[in-house]
């Protein structure tokens, strides 16, 4: 597609003061030495959101993400981030619904909904993962999973929706290595662009991703699919040359 691409390293629970300073610094020379053609982000664990916002104010282009918020604006929320708190810290993105954050912390299509109201409301830009597990796959349902939990976030977000990112993880594919083929991802992105041109006129702007083990040897032939544009990158977005190497793909 010829909008501009988003390239978004996923951190998870990775990463030291000492790690996110060399992985930043390293990204901004790589960046330096040739000036990415896409949007780029990086959404590191909440405790270093600050470390990592000074470190990128020194560089430039790189933008911060967040990896999860709270439903809830403020209050009795032990352990819990509000949007207000991203935003104070220049947070820009934020994941939502991350299948990780689905299977171990009980996250639901209504959670994720609430959450990327907050998101939106806060003036952050939510990155709403949607994705089939492979029970889903082999039975024939991928589009039936996928169609469901984009929905929920459709319905409660209505017409804003074209303010959000999407990004497809197929289940089976996150952590394992295994990567959906270039084919496979864009028949799903398909149908997510086709759900999301029913729901909004300028659906066509709205930036699918594609995650699960997307890396260097792989990044350029996804992101040459017409409706994939971009990618939630996992493991290889803490190499600092596997990160650059994806970029430059999505350039
Ligand atoms: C992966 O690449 O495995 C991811 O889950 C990215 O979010």
């Amino acid at each position: 597609s010829n909008k501009r691409k988003l390239i978004a390293g996923n951190w998870k629970m990775n990463g030291s003061l000492a790690f996110n300073e060399a992985l930043v610094t390293g990204i901004h020379e790589g960046l330096a030495r040739a000036i990415p053609q896409c949007d780029v982000a990086v959404c590191p664990p909440a405790p270093y959101l600050q470390q990592v916002r000074s470190l990128l104010e020194q560089g430039g282009a790189v933008e911060l993400g967040a990896q999860d918020l709270s439903m809830h604006d403020s209050g009795a929320y032990t352990g819990e981030v509000s949007a207000a708190m991203l935003r104070d810290f220049a947070v820009r993105y934020v994941i939502v619904g991350h299948s990780e954050r689905r299977s171990y912390h009980g996250e639901t299509d209504t959670h994720v909904a609430i959450k990327v109201q907050k998101a939106l409301a806060a003036g952050l830009t939510p990155i709403v993962c949607v994705g089939e597990t492979l029970a889903q796959r082999e039975a024939g349902l991928t589009e039936v999973a996928v169609k469901q939990q984009l929905a929920a976030v459709i319905h409660l977000n209505g017409h804003c929706i074209s303010e959000i990112v999407v990004a497809y993880e197929p289940v089976w594919a996150i952590g394992t290595g295994r990567t959906a083929s270039p084919e496979q991802a864009q028949e799903v992105h398909a149908v997510l662009r086709a759900q999301l041109r029913a729901a909004s006129e300028r659906a066509d702007r709205i930036r699918i991703l594609y995650g699960g083990s997307m890396n260097a040897a792989n990044a350029a032939a996804l992101l040459a699919q017409p409706d994939i544009d971009g990618g939630l990158i996992g493991g290889a977005s803490l190499k600092v040359p596997d990160f650059l190497s994806i970029i430059a793909a999505a350039g």
